[in-house]
């Protein structure tokens, strides 16, 4: 399973919102280093065109999809150089496919540590680039001299340089400016700069209003030098958005609401999350069962079916699709197979996001 993990500085709020997000019993406490080692737990993704498919065709069950979040232990200012709890951090940021930072916005006397979201982004930044600087410094000279022998290397020799020169200025990858092709080329090295990220800026219970604001702040922080750098910012109140998580569906709704905050921030994160990992889903329902599947964007309906049964993906066939909406509209997969509204699709077809199928197939 695809997954994400929470990185940011002691107190932040990493284990608080993985509890949210995960119902999970981290221990979430007012001192530093909480966290030592990751926790891991699974995060559903909240999807309405699931359940009202599922309410459609009535199914006795509903599954939907889900991705695991790693809750990683704080770094603090000279964690690549052992500070704190030193490198730890790296190999829980490693193991992940993409990072989401916890940024502290929320004052409170009783929780250390400062709370302006842009001194935590630094540090973070900081620390992950000399990380990765380190990386990419142990392997350029080799990568240079292989180059002038075999000009085939000579593209990953350049976004070595490339790399090197942005991460020397305290410039992460995500945001330096690299080409796609050159990010491309740097995969083999698994730098940590080089997952895809988005960043939550925790806010206090009482300063709901300043959420745009805050948001606004980091995310032109994020852009400077770089306009056309698109990261996605997320403000919160961590600890109300847990609170609310505690509660059954109807009281939740109903707190979220008085408080101004709409379907609540915890599904846009996880939703964000989601397609940050480029996960897409596809759909299935019917009386037994609706349920939400889980691919990588751009692939074909094979390897869809085999997310459901090998055997759906070594026998297959072809698929009947029809987009949920469309379906939702006629009201039921018998009704759309009568009226000749299921596509029948091949091998090559490629399945989008929101597609409900059905697949024929023969072991
Ligand atoms: N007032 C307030 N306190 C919060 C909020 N979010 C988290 N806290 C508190 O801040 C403290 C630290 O939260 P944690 O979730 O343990 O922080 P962490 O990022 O996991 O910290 P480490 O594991 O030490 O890196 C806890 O006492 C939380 O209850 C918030 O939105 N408002
Ligand atoms: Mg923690």
């Amino acid at each position: 399973m695809e997954r994400f993990g929470l990185v940011g500085l002691p107190n932040a709020g990493k284990s608080s919102l993985y509890n949210a997000l995960t119902g999970g019993g981290a221990l979430a406490a007012p001192y530093a280093f909480a966290t030592k080692d990751p926790n891991v737990g699974v995060a559903r993704v909240p999807d309405s065109r699931l359940d009202r498919l599922a309410e459609m065709s009535k199914s006795r069950n509903v599954v939907h999809a889900a991705v695991q979040v790693v809750d990683i232990g704080g770094l603090v200012e000279g964690a690549s150089k052992g500070e704190g709890l030193g490198n730890r951090f790296l190999g829980g940021i490693r193991e992940v496919d993409a990072i989401v930072f916890v940024l502290r916005a929320f004052a409170d006397d009783d929780v250390p540590g400062p709370h302006d979201p842009l001194e935590h982004l630094r540090v973070v930044e900081i620390e992950l680039a000399l990380a990765d600087l380190e990386t990419v410094e142990s392997q350029l000279g080799r990568k240079l001299k292989a180059a002038r022998a075999d000009r085939s290397l000579a593209e990953e020799a350049r976004a070595l340089e490339a790399a090197q020169k942005r991460l020397a200025d305290g410039v992460p990858l995500y945001r330096a400016g690299l080409s796609e092709a050159e990010r491309e080329v740097l995969a083999p090295y698994f730098l940590l700069t080089n997952k895809p990220v988005l960043a939550v800026c925790n806010v206090g219970e009482d300063d709901l209003d300043a959420i745009p604001e805050i948001e606004d702040r980091v995310r032109r922080e994020l852009a400077e030098h770089h306009p056309d750098v698109d990261i996605e910012v997320l403000g919160m109140c961590v600890q109300l958005e847990a609170e609310a998580a505690q509660l059954d569906e109807g009281e939740r709704a109903e707190m979220l609401e008085g408080l101004g905050l709409g379907e609540g921030a915890l599904t846009r994160l996880v939703r964000s999350a989601y397609h940050l990992l480029g996960l897409r889903t596809f759909l299935t329902t019917g009386d037994k069962e609706s349920r939400a599947w889980t691919f990588r964007a751009g692939a074909k309906a094979p390897e869809c079916a085999g997310r459901i049964h090998s055997d759906l993906q070594r026998g297959f066939i072809r698929a009947e699709v029809i987009h949920w909406d469309e379906l939702l509209d006629i009201g039921s997969w018998q009704k759309a197979k009568e009226l000749g509204k299921l596509r029948v699709e091949g091998k090559e077809y490629e399945v989008v996001d929101g597609d409900v199928l059905e697949i024929r197939f023969n072991v």
